[in-house]
Order: C-alpha cells, then structure tokens, then sequence
C-alpha cells in the first residue's frame, strides 16, 4: 500500500519514516506532521513485521523530537570541562574553529592524533556507522575499529556457516522448536514475537536460554536458567548426547558439512553430568533439550548479542551456530539458525566506507581501548589530542567508565560532539555541533532483524540549526580543502551509490518505489519457501557447515572449543589446543557476575533523558539474588554500591529470584551525570577482548555490593 504523502488527516501530513534505532526491527513509521512540526508516529499497519506497533520506547518519539533539551545551535565550552556552561556561535566559526585546531595537530603530530568516535546513535545508511569514515580517512586520523556489538559471534557465525542471512525470521511461524539463547527478544526485537507466538499457536515449543528469568522467560515454554558464559559447554554436551544417542542426520553431515568427526571428539567429555557442573543446569535437562530439539523439525535457534560477551564467546558462537547441521533442521522452512540477516542487502559497503581515501597504512584503535587511549594509559605515538564523536555516547556506552572520564576531562584534549542533547559526553565537548533527527532528514534503514528496506523521508525542516551527519561532514570536507567527490555528493546521490540496484535481491526495487511506498521486502523467496540451505550451499570456503573452520587464523582452535578463561584474557590472538574445562578461578574479592543487558525502555543511552521513559523504567536498580542478599545484609530497596577494582556505581537492590544466586542484573543506559555517584554499570566493566571479532566481555563482569 502506498501512503500519500501530501494526504490531509486532520490538517496534517504523514510521511513515510524509519525508525533510526539500533534495534533489529527497523521499524516503518507513519510520521505525523502539522504546521511544519511532528504531532505523532505510529507504526505501518499494512507492515507485515511492525504490524501497526511501535514500541514503548518509541511511540511518542514526538517528545525526543520536540524535546527542550534539544541542541539547536553550535555551541562553545565556556566553562570547565563536563562543566555543563556552553555559549552559542555560528556554524561558521566552529567549523573554522575545527579546522584551525587540527590543521595546528596535524602540523606538529600528524593526523593520527585526530580520533573519531562514532557507532550505530542512528542506524540510517546515510547517517549511520559509515557516515564519516570516507573523510576520516582522508584526513588519515587513527582508524576507530567499532566491535560494539555483535563482531564475536559474527565471526563465529561466519567460520562456521558463512555469510548466510540464516533463517528467515518471518518463517519462524513454521518451526516446532524455537530456543531464544542468551537473546530477551520481547525487550529488544519485540516484533518478531508475535511469530514466535504463532509457531506456538500451530504447536511449536519455545525455550530460552538466558541466566535471567526476564520478559522472555517468563513468556517461555521452558526457561533454562543457565550460567553466565557457560553456553559453550552447554552446546558441547548437546553435540554429545546427540552422537551418543545417535539422533543427527547422518546423511545432511556426511553431505553438508566438513570436521563431524573431529567435533564428535571434542565433545566426548562434554556429557550431560560433566556440564550440569558447569553450567548450573540439570544433567536430565540437558539431555531432554538435545532430544527434544533433534525430535521436533524444523527447529531453529536465535541467538542474542550477550551470548558473545565472555573469554568463550566466539567459540560458543560457532558451536551453536552448527547444531542446526547436526540435526538436519536446514531441510525445511522454519529450520535453523539466525543471528543477523544484513548478509541479504546487497550494499556497496566499500562505497559508504572509503578505504581508498586512505594516505597511507592506518594505525587502528578499538574504540574499547578508548578510556585507556586518552588517560594515557595505553601509550600512542602520536597520542591522541583530537576526539570527534557523532553517533555515540562513549561515556555511557563504553567500558573502563572512570578512564574514560578522566580522559575526556583532559585540558590538552580537543573534543567535539555531534549529538542531540547534552550528554555526559557532550559536556565534556569544546564544541557541541547540533545533529538532526531522523524526521529532518533523508535516509534508508537497512534492518539486522529482517529483510524489508525502509525509506525515510525528510517530513520537516531541521530544529535550530541542526544538520544531517552527512552535512557535517561535507562543511568539515570543505574546510579541509577535500575535493573528492564523495564529499560534494548530495544525500539523494549517495542513496543512489550505495546498492548494487542489478542484484537480483533488489529486483523490482528503487530509490522512487522505496520513496513512493515506504518499504520494500528484498526480491528473495518469501518466509513460505525459505529454505536456503536444503541442500546445503553454505557460503563458506568448502560450501559446507564447518564444524573444523577453515577461517580459523591466528591460532584459534579449527574445531571451536568451550573456553572460560575468567581471570586472564588473551588478546583475541593465539590460544593453545588447551580445549579442557577450566575450573573458574573468580578473585574472591569479587563473587559475583554483574550482567548488564537492555533496558525495555531505552535504546542503548538514547531515551533516558525523557521524562516518559524515565517514569517508566525508574533509576537504576541491581536485582540480586535473596541469598546474595541475606549474606550482605541488603534488603529490598536499600540503595547499594556495585564495586570491582576497576569502579563502582549505584543502583537500588531488588530482590528477586529471577536470577541465579551470584548473578547481579541491571541495565545499561542510565546516564552516569543523572545518577547517584556520577556512575553508571560500564564503570565496572572491562576493556579486555572475548576470544573473537575483539567482542567486549560485558557478561564476564566481577563484582561484589554493599549497602549504602
Ligand atoms: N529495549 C531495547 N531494545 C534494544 C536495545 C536497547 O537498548 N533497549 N538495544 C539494541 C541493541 S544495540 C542490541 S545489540 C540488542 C541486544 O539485544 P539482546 O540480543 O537481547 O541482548 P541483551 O539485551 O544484551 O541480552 C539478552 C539476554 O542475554 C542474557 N545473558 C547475559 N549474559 C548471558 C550469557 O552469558 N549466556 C546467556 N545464555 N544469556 C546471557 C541477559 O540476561 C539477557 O536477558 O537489542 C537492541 N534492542
Ligand atoms: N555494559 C554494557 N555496555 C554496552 C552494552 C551492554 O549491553 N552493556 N551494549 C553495547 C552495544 S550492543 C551497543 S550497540 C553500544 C551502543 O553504543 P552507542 O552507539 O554509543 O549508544 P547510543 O546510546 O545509541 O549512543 C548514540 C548517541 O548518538 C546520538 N545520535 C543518534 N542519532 C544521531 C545522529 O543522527 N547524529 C548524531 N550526531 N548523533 C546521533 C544519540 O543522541 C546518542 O547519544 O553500547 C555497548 N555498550
Ligand atoms: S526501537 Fe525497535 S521496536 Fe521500537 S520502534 Fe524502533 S525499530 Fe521498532
Ligand atoms: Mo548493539
């Protein structure tokens, strides 16, 4: 269906609208525009996935846009550091301002000394992750390596399956077995659970695999309440019991995949009782999942984003992505496995990124190692004397909080910030540069939880003075003198660049059908017929599922292993065949595991700094286990201190036996500057790296609490 845009409801206009959020729905949005300002969104009810909902994080995304507490105008420190005091001046003067102090860096240390600092704030193609890598590269500032999130289990994934978008999730309604491990998909994909609930309707079992009992769970069939990053093993014992039992499809392995033998192998220790230790869960059960989930085809697995967060979680990625191969779940439509369907988009990701403006060998820092980079104690040559951040919130989103901190307060750091609002890191800014919201300007959403492309629409015109990330980046091209043409291109032209429009996913597919309708669902067999791997055809270099990874470089196992390394974390580089069970030696200063997932009402940061959002999710609290408690003299409301060697925050305790004893549950987003102690969660969490894709190691946090 198409909407008209000019369509008068009410004396107003609706425009097509994406949702921006890093969220896998990618919403498609009806925004609701009356004399020239938004009054309303609501989501497409003609969407097969949105379905006319939004979320409750969205649905008065009026409010973010019409907020008082917007930036409308360039603004200049004036007082200290994080200090909050900015005056307004012109776009002009910033801009020259930029200029000047970099072209003074670059003089006396190189270009190197110029960090960028940008994520997925907007997930727009035009505004998102890319947006300033081509001039970023040109300038030949430090390379920002970005494995936020979703680069561990990504690299497993692609060791084992290849880049395959995996099972379509609209097919989901067909499985008779669905298991959500380590993924609270009410919270944080809310709109692929009404198919989830059909497949139930129609028969299916759902299971989830998660240390919390949190939304999801409690929506569940069946709930495993599983040991934080013990997941590997638990896969090992459901490769066991399956060869053991003699329940996989011979004829899809012997056929479809490479290293059975050798897995068969590694799992021979991994029975049923030996994992019951480890991960917390009953041997019985265990036994019962591997039969139920071998029985009842199609089965498919969706994994989350928490299951690569610990030392194994790489390896516990490609364990669990080749189950699906084992039980032969791939025959049919509704079987399998997803994670991320990008790998169906057919994106010129060389034409968003530009690595050909690249002068020279890049020095690459991950963004992880950012607090350590600017307090100093990570030692740079050059060292790092410019941060510009846009699209990202490092002092709420990044880990080793206290350096961070104290890095952004460093007089010698000049800092600017392209951002909506001032955030504890836009406090910290010698230059805050206001950024447009996605109603103010053009974009097309490519989605990581399905496989429609949503359009955007420019419905109104910028607050203030604010500009697209693409604008900002064509003045600083300007002032730098950079004469590329990527850097002249209007936004409507890099659209246009940026898909390979021949490719047989975007048939029937334009930039004037996306503009005229709103969304397009990729040229590709529909969710009745989806069935890629039937007869195999992985994109891997064999063509088959790779229990033993031919991509397995820099020393990591060929056949993946259960790793918990708890106290010493190697660099995601060279890991001996050491594939035994390593007993968790946790530092008895700290006995508990602070897990930090998503907030049901904020997206990462974004949103909690809205009233409504805050009515609703209250301030940060640290649900603990009533034995935890007892044992420390906590009660239900007290107000607690979280603390490790690296920080600490504070949160209110709730207590609740929906998590494990030893298992310490909040969330991220809250803003440390809005937060009793000036801290929030990622003050305890680490810098060090998980076993693949440089993945954090958020889920392998030690702590212990007292009360305040
Ligand atoms: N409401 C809301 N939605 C969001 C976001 C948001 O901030 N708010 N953020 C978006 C983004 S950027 C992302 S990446 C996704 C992430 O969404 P998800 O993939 O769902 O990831 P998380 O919310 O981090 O964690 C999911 C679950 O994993 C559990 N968990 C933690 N550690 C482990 C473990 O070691 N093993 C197992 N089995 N389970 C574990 C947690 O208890 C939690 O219930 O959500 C997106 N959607
Ligand atoms: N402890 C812990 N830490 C985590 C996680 C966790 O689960 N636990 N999750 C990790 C994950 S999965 C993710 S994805 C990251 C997210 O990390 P970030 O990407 O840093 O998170 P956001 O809160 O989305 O911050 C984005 C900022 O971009 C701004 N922004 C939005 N749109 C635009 C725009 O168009 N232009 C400009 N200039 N700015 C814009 C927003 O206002 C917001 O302040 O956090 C990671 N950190
Ligand atoms: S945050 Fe996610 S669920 Fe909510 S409107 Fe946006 S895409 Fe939809
Ligand atoms: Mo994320």
């Amino acid at each position: 269906m198409t909407i008209d845009q000019n369509v008068v409801e009410d004396g107003s206009r609706v425009f097509h609208g994406a949702c921006p959020h890093d969220c896998p729905d990618t919403c498609a949005v009806e925004v609701k525009v009356r004399d020239g300002r938004v009054v309303g969104v609501r989501g497409r009810h003609d969407h097969p996935f949105t379905d006319g909902r939004l979320c409750v994080k969205v649905n008065h995304f009026e409010e973010r846009v019409n907020h008082p507490d917007r930036v409308l105008y360039p603004l200049r420190r004036t007082g200290p550091k994080g200090g909050g005091q900015f005056e307004r001046v012109a776009w002009s003067e910033a801009i020259a301002e930029i200029g000047n102090r970099w072209r003074a860096i670059i003089a006396d240390q190189g270009a190197q000394a110029i960090l960028p600092c940008g994520y997925l704030g907007n997930l727009g193609l035009l505004q998102g992750l890319n947006v300033g890598d081509p001039f970023f590269n040109r300038l030949g500032a430090t390379v920002s390596e970005r494995s936020f999130c979703g680069s561990g289990a990504t690299t497993g994934t692609l060791m084992t399956l290849g880049a395959t978008p995996g099972t379509e999730p609209e097919s989901f309604v067909h499985s008779r077995y669905i298991i959500l491990w380590a993924c609270n998909l009410i919270s944080t994909g809310g709109h692929h659970w009404p198919f989830i609930a059909e497949a139930r309707r129609r028969g299916a079992k759902i299971v989830v695999i998660d240390p919390v009992r949190g939304r999801t769970a409690r929506q569940a069939d069946w709930h495993l309440p599983i040991r934080p990053g013990t997941d590997g093993a638990l896969a090992l014992a459901l490769v066991n019991v399956l060869a053991t039992e003699g329940l996989v499809d011979r004829d899809y392995i012997d056929r479809h995949s490479t290293g059975f033998e050798a897995l068969v192998t590694r799992a021979a220790k991994y029975t049923p009782e030996h994992v019951a230790a480890i991960t917390g869960l009953a041997a019985d059960d265990i036994r019962c999942l591997a039969r139920e989930y071998a029985a009842a085809q199609p089965s498919v697995i969706r994994i989350g984003v928490a299951l690569e967060r610990h030392p194994g979680g790489g390896n516990a990625a490609r364990l669990i992505a080749g189950l699906p191969a084992l039980v032969g779940a791939w025959r049919h439509v509704g079987g399998g496995f997803l994670y991320m369907p990008i790998a169906a988009f057919p994106v010129h990701w060389d034409r968003l990124m530009r690595p050909e403006l690249l002068p020279a060998p890049p020095r690459v820092l991950n963004l992880w190692k950012l607090g350590a980079a600017l307090s100093g104690r990570l030692p740079l040559d050059p060292p790092i004397r410019s941060l510009f951040v846009y699209n990202c919130n490092p002092a709420v989103t990044l880990p080793r909080q206290d350096w961070i901190m104290e890095g952004l307060a460093r007089d010698d750091l000049f800092t600017v910030v392209s951002e909506h609002f001032l955030t504890d890191t836009a406090r910290y800014a010698d230059l805050v540069l206001p950024a447009t919201m996605q109603p103010e300007h053009l974009d097309v959403v490519v989605p990581w939880g399905h496989l429609y492309l949503t359009y955007n629409a420019r419905a109104v015109a910028a607050a203030g003075e604010a500009v697209p990330n693409t604008e900002l980046f064509r003045r600083l091209a300007r002032e730098m003198e950079f004469d590329d043409a990527c850097f002249r291109a209007t936004d409507r032209e890099l659209l246009e660049q940026s898909f390979d429009w021949s490719h047989p996913a975007l048939a029937d597919i334009d930039l004037e059908r996306l503009e005229r309708e709103g969304y397009a669902r990729l040229a590709l067999p529909d969710a009745a017929h989806w069935a890629p791997h039937a007869e195999g055809g992985f994109p891997t270099p064999s063509g088959r599922v790779e229990f033993a990874a031919s991509l397995a470089a820099d020393g990591n196992f060929v056949v993946p292993a259960y790793r918990q390394g708890l106290t010493t974390h190697q660099d995601g580089a060279a890991v001996a065949e050491v594939p035994e069970f390593i007993p968790p030696c946790v530092d008895p200063a700290y006995p508990l595991t602070v897990l930090s997932p998503k907030s049901h009402f904020f997206i990462n940061s974004n949103f909690a700094n809205v009233a409504r959002q805050l009515a609703h999710a209250g301030e940060q609290t640290v649900t603990i286990h009533p034995i935890d408690a007892a044992a420390r003299g906590v009660g239900d409301g007290d107000r607690v201190e979280v603390r490790n060697a690296r920080g600490a925050f504070q949160g209110t305790a709730r207590l609740s036996e929906d998590v494990l004893p030893s298992v310490v549950l909040t969330v991220l987003g809250h803003w440390p500057g809005r937060s009793a102690g000036g801290r929030g969660v990622n003050a305890v969490t680490d810098d060090a790296y998980a076993d693949l894709g440089r993945a954090p190691l958020f889920s392998d946090t030690r702590v212990e609490i007292r009360r305040l």
